[in-house]
């Protein structure tokens, strides 16, 4: 293999290889009529802990609300930072249609905050680290499924590997490098 049609070929790779951790993104897409203010979930800003639930909050009552939010891309999930209100369980449903949703985790203020929170009042930031999903996921969906009705989402963010998109510039190098090597194949055969 030439030197020039190795570059080429690497400079292709290497489009693909990279799968490092990133941060996605987030928009609120949809929300059921119940929720007040549900951009704020989405909006960047984090509230204090022991900020009141309905306070720089997407809130609502009852437990048949939803918020869904869309990523930038696909990503192979597997860390969150939810804020939340303190005292009750939410689940987080992951999509990659925005149709069907599957259960991604639950999490809790009463259970899962940072032991040296000590939240027993209002909203509270806490990490939520799973298995690395399956799937790469585009859409999130959070309801509330227990605790006392008053349920509130300060914000969430995501983390994991962007599911690989090569770009047409990519594809381009690629074919570039392959058809660098048949010709070279060719010559070598005619030779
Ligand atoms: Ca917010
Ligand atoms: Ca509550």
């Amino acid at each position: 293999m030439s030197a020039l049609s190795k570059s080429v070929l690497a400079a292709g790779l290497l489009g693909l290889a990279v799968a490092a951790q990133a941060t996605p993104t987030v928009t609120v897409v949809a929300n059921t009529a119940g929720v007040t203010n549900a951009l704020a979930a989405a909006d960047a800003f984090v509230p204090a802990n022991s900020t009141p639930w309905q306070t720089t909050s997407a809130w609502w009552t009852g437990n048949a609300e939803t918020i869904t939010f869309q990523l930038d891309q696909a990503y192979f999930l597997s860390s969150a930072v939810i804020t939340a209100d303190w005292n009750d369980v939410y689940r987080f449903s992951a999509s990659t249609d925005g149709v069907n949703f599957t259960q991604l985790f639950t999490v809790t203020g009463l259970a899962d905050q940072p032991v040296n929170a000590n939240v027993t009042f209002g909203q509270v930031t806490m990490p939520v680290s799973f298995a690395p999903t399956a799937l790469a996921y585009s859409y999130i969906r959070v309801q509330a499924i227990a605790g006392d009705g008053s349920n509130a989402i300060g914000e969430v963010s995501f983390s994991g590997v962007a599911a690989p998109v090569p770009e047409p510039g990519t594809l381009a190098f690629m074919a570039a490098g392959v058809g660098i090597l048949g010709f070279v194949a060719r010559r070598r055969r005619r030779g």
